[in-house]
């Protein structure tokens, strides 16, 4: 999807824009302009981190406020939207995906991008994961990976590790936690990335190339909870002493198994694009059959296509 003034397909008929490079193009916003209330985070949470760069992406790339849609669950993370000065939806725990689905298909010359935490993502949304991920509908999910409950305070969550001391497994965590990246792939995402807070350079580049795909894609971004799971990601941050290695050059995104085995690595493995296919999104599917229903009924009225549906069902 371009960010260019050129026709905006809305039902109903196109709007036609001020064209590219004409006198009124527009100028890309600021960060000023489009960052909202200040963040409520604890200070160095690496949600912040997140936040800033997703400012930066919407800069550098020269959206606009009413060409970008953020939405989200319930969560720490979650609470992004309230952040950006656009127009956002901070909506039911686990529900993200199917809201921001039907934002998806309804207007594709949006922006959509859906921020969240790893329990709002795969435990209670983990059915809404797989399910958007399969459809392939086009829209960038960002799973702010934090390994715990942040804002309800410290329970074990899907992707806490073995033996994780929380509030709700006072001896540590004894569930297999799951992987999201092998979750994703199996599930039918078309991009799969990796990424982590601390490294800011590499969590903008997965943005971009998110949100340059044509479908489902999906970025896990490792964002420390200073408050309840305080150093969990030290060791792929070389500031602390850990390794942060990217996906190999000789890497094929386009294959499954590898982009799995990537996925399989011990902690902290690698960043970067593990995998990205071309696959017809549900958006282009579903603009196909209604193309083919409008030319049936072209001759009749809204009025008489609706009557018609009622007298199928008499
Ligand atoms: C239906 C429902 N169940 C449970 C909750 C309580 N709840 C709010 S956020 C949350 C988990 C948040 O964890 P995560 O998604 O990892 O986000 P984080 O706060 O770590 O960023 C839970 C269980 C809720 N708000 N609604
Ligand atoms: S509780 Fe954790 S995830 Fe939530 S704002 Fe504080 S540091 Fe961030
Ligand atoms: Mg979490």
């Amino acid at each position: 999807m371009s960010s260019s003034l050129t026709d905006i397909p809305v039902r109903g008929g196109n709007i036609t824009a001020v064209p590219a490079n004409s006198p009124l193009e527009r100028k890309g916003l600021t960060k000023k302009e489009i960052a909202a209330d200040h963040p409520t985070w604890c200070p160095g949470c690496g949600d912040f981190s997140v936040l800033a760069l997703y400012f930066k992406l919407i800069e550098k790339r020269k959206l606009w406020h009413e060409k970008i849609t953020t939405v989200a669950g319930i969560g720490c993370s979650s609470r992004f939207p309230y952040f950006v000065q656009a127009h956002g939806v901070h909506y039911i725990h686990g529900r993200a995906l199917p809201f921001a689905s039907g934002i998806s298909l309804s207007r594709p010359d949006l922006h959509l991008f859906v921020f969240g935490g790893d329990g709002d993502a795969f435990s209670i949304g983990g059915n809404h994961f797989t399910h958007t991920a399969r459809k392939n509908i086009k829209m960038t999910y960002v799973v702010m990976d934090n390994w715990v409950y942040g804002l309800t305070k410290k329970q074990t969550s899907p992707t806490s590790p073995l033996g994780f001391k929380s509030k709700t497994d006072i001896g540590g965590a004894t569930d297999q936690p799951i992987n999201p990246m092998k979750q994703a792939i199996a599930a039918g995402a078309t991009f799969v990335a990796r990424t982590t807070h601390s490294n800011p350079n590499h969590v903008l580049q997965m943005m971009e190339a998110a949100m340059d795909h044509d479908g489902f894609s999906f970025i896990e971004c490792l964002s420390e909870c200073v408050e309840f799971y305080e150093g969990a990601f030290d060791a792929s941050n070389p500031r602390k002493g850990g390794v942060f290695n990217t996906v190999p050059a000789d890497h094929d995104v386009t294959d499954e198994l590898a982009a799995y085995k990537l996925s399989g690595e011990a902690f902290p493995g690698k960043f970067g694009i593990f995998y990205k296919a071309t696959r017809a999104t549900k958006n282009a599917n579903e603009a196909k059959v209604v193309a083919a229903a409008r030319e049936k009924t072209a001759s009749l009225k809204d009025w008489e296509i609706l009557q018609k549906s009622f007298d199928r069902l008499k």
